[in-house]
């Protein structure tokens, strides 16, 4: 382990897009290597294998067997995120290399876009917003009536730290909550569902809050969207893997679901331009913890496992 009491800065790969203020903070305690994104090889990186002993990446980012295979000194990769679906955990694991996250602190920001994406799809808000400015309102009349959450039940899936927050936003709209975990929890009262497709029967407004990769791949699929229903909304703020996008995009379509919230999707930046058209779908660029309170706080925990690591320290947040 390179040891920073001994004065040498330890050198760290940082991997963009991480904010300009964190990125000064890292620098003036790491080596810093800088990649604007993890598909590229440039010569500073690619001439300094060898002395790269930790990864700084955004959540969504991919640090694949391959990636982490070129670095023979990796000791930790730090996740700019709480999700950490982007990183080999196998590959990690197999090779003593830490994986860290930053959860909590983007909790509330989180939650907070996903009663946004709830409210803004459910009552029309940026679709009422587009009716003004494109002069329908004077020229058409008013916008088709909206819908209220009040009395509706939020489906979470994935009740952890974001879902509880959500499930506490959406109770104040008047809403009631039920759930999908894996396992059913013995602290809280709302109904729990063993399958995303029983809880989608169950329903109003599915919530996914759960995380990425190959256990929940496609787990809402075509025969949620049926149980959902045409009066059934979804809200994505989890991972666009989570979604099989292809079968949404018909249940759209077909009507077979009401509308959709969507902050993330499966191949981002690229988004399936057949939802550009639809009017009851709202889209965010994954972007639920995006304040610069909470990736302010997100960084400075990136940076806080980075030096406990580099200090022999325990790890604030270590996953694996
Ligand atoms: P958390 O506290 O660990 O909660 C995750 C929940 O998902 C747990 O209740 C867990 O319960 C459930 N879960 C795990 N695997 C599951 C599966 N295969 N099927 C059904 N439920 C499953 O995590 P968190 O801090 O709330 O974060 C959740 C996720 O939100 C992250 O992993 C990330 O992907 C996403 N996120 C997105 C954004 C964004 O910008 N849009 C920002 C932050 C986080 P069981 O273990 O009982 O299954
Ligand atoms: C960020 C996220 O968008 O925490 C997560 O899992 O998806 C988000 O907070 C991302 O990690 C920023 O790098």
């Amino acid at each position: 382990m390179t040891d920073v009491t001994k004065g040498a800065k330890p050198c760290v790969l940082l991997i963009e897009p991480i904010p300009s203020w964190i990125v000064d903070r890292a620098r003036d305690v790491f080596d810093l290597i800088v990649l604007p994104h993890e598909s590229e090889r440039p010569p500073a990186f690619l001439d300094n294998v060898d002395r790269i002993h930790g990864i700084a990446m955004p959540g969504f980012a991919k640090v694949d067997a391959a990636m982490m295979a070129l670095l023979p000194n990796l000791e930790i990769v730090a996740c700019f995120g709480v999700g950490y679906d982007g990183a080999d955990v196998g590959y990690a694991k197999q090779h003593g290399i830490a994986i860290t996250n930053t959860p909590d602190v983007l909790t509330d920001c989180v939650a907070d876009l996903g009663m946004a994406l709830t409210l803004a799809t459910l009552r029309k808000v940026v679709e009422g917003d587009r009716y003004v400015r494109a002069g329908r309102w004077e020229s058409e009349g008013i916008l088709d009536l909206s819908h209220s959450p009040r009395g509706r039940c939020l489906g979470i899936v994935g009740l952890g730290r974001i879902g509880m927050a959500l499930a506490k936003r959406a109770e104040v709209f008047g809403m009631t909550i039920a759930y999908h975990n894996r396992t059913e929890r013995d602290d809280v009262a709302y109904p729990f569902y063993a399958s995303a497709a029983a809880l989608a029967t169950a329903c109003d407004v599915m919530a996914l809050t759960c995380p990425g990769g190959e256990a929940t791949r496609n787990l809402i699929d075509e025969e949620v969207f049926e149980a959902l229903g045409s009066n059934g909304y979804l809200i994505n703020i989890a991972r666009g893997s989570v979604v099989d996008e292809v079968a949404l995009v018909k249940a759209l379509s077909n009507h077979t679901i009401a509308g959709a919230g969507l902050d993330v999707f499966a191949g981002e930046p690229s988004v399936p331009k057949a939802l550009f058209a639809m009017e009851n779908v709202v889209l965010q660029p994954h972007q639920a913890s995006a304040t610069v309170e909470t990736r302010t706080a997100m960084g400075n925990l990136t940076i806080d496992n980075l030096l406990a690591h580099f200090q022999g320290q325990p790890l604030p947040n270590r996953v694996a």
